[in-house]
């Protein structure tokens, strides 16, 4: 596999297994607070492309780990990227009405239940990891410990989120831009490819390329997100084209302008998949999902 379309097979097959994994994993619905498990499923099982499970799955499976023994840490990254989603939504944070192809969250159950299922799909995924890993406690340990680096505050997701906000209306520097990019988006990216060879038993060397390749091709799926944000319609993407120029965000086509943005994250890739391609290891998938990044079209 080399194609970034044959990419499309693999994700949707992947997406898939994940599915059924999510459905056991998540609480039945029937199960008290009832509208609190309503919530967290209708937003885990609304259809997102699960990219970064598949990541977790591609990364851990090229150094030789078990579909089975990955399953689990890859349904956590998607409580956690799922938890980001309906948290961004809210009225406080970009307040938007549509979220993969449906109403957000707080729009069908309200802030408080939305800020709790999200509240609520961070905690499960910490205690997936905690419950569900086969692979030793020191791999465990060092699973956890990358899950809650790439969701926290340093340089993951929320250091990144409130970056994003303090900067709305600002005239950004390139580098804050990339420190933005970098942490809101790419450092749950980094971190699935990441945690994938934890669980594998790779070596320093290997988890050092397998980190680079993770934050080129996190930082590329940011810029390809805000080419379509300018490019595609709210349709294709599942939630409302255009906001970023509404809510004067920053993005890399208002920084760099469109072709350079669409270069930057051309090369990215490029870097990407020579890095991977370095390791001894099956990486033919890890290549297509980095060419998927920036091919797509939501
Ligand atoms: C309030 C505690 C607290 C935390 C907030 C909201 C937040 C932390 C972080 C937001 C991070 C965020 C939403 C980044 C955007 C990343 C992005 C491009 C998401 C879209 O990912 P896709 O395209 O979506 O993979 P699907 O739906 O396919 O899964």
């Amino acid at each position: 596999m080399a194609k970034p379309e044959e990419a499309n097979e693999y994700l949707a097959r992947r997406a898939e297994e994940v599915n059924g994994w999510l459905e056991q994993l998540l609480p039945a619905q029937s199960t008290p607070p009832e509208t609190l498990h309503g919530a967290m499923r209708y937003s885990m099982m609304a259809g997102g492309k699960r990219l970064r499970p598949a990541l977790v799955l591609a990364s851990g499976e090229a150094l030789g780990a078990a579909a089975e023994d990955l399953m689990p840490a890859a349904c956590a990254v998607e409580m956690i990227h799922t938890y980001s989603l309906i948290h961004d939504d809210l009225p406080a944070m970009d307040n938007d009405d549509l979220r993969r192809g449906r109403p957000t969250c707080h729009k069908a159950f309200g802030e408080a239940i939305a800020i709790l299922a999200g509240d609520a799909l961070m905690t499960l995924a910490f205690n997936v990891l905690a419950t569900s890993l086969s692979c030793g406690a020191e791999r465990q340990i060092r699973v956890m410990r990358e899950v809650a680096r790439a969701a926290g505050t340093v340089d993951g997701l929320i250091g990144g989120q409130v970056a994003d906000i303090e900067n709305e209306g600002r005239d950004v520097t390139a580098g804050a831009l990339d420190y933005i990019h970098g942490s809101k988006t790419g450092a749950l990216i980094r971190g699935s490819v990441l945690i994938g060879g934890v669980i594998a038993g790779a070596g320093e060397l290997e988890l050092m390329k397998l980190g680079e390749y993770g934050g080129r091709i996190g930082l590329a799926f940011q810029i390809a997100d805000d080419i379509l944000d300018v490019t595609a319609s709210s349709e294709q993407l599942g939630k409302t084209a255009g906001k970023d120029q509404a809510a004067k965000k920053a993005t890399y086509p208002a920084v760099h302008g469109m072709e350079a943005s669409r270069r930057r994250a051309a090369l990215l890739v490029e870097e990407a998949v020579e890095i991977v391609s370095g390791l001894d290891a099956r990486t033919e998938v890890l290549g297509a999902i980095a060419g998927f990044i920036i091919a797509r079209s939501s």
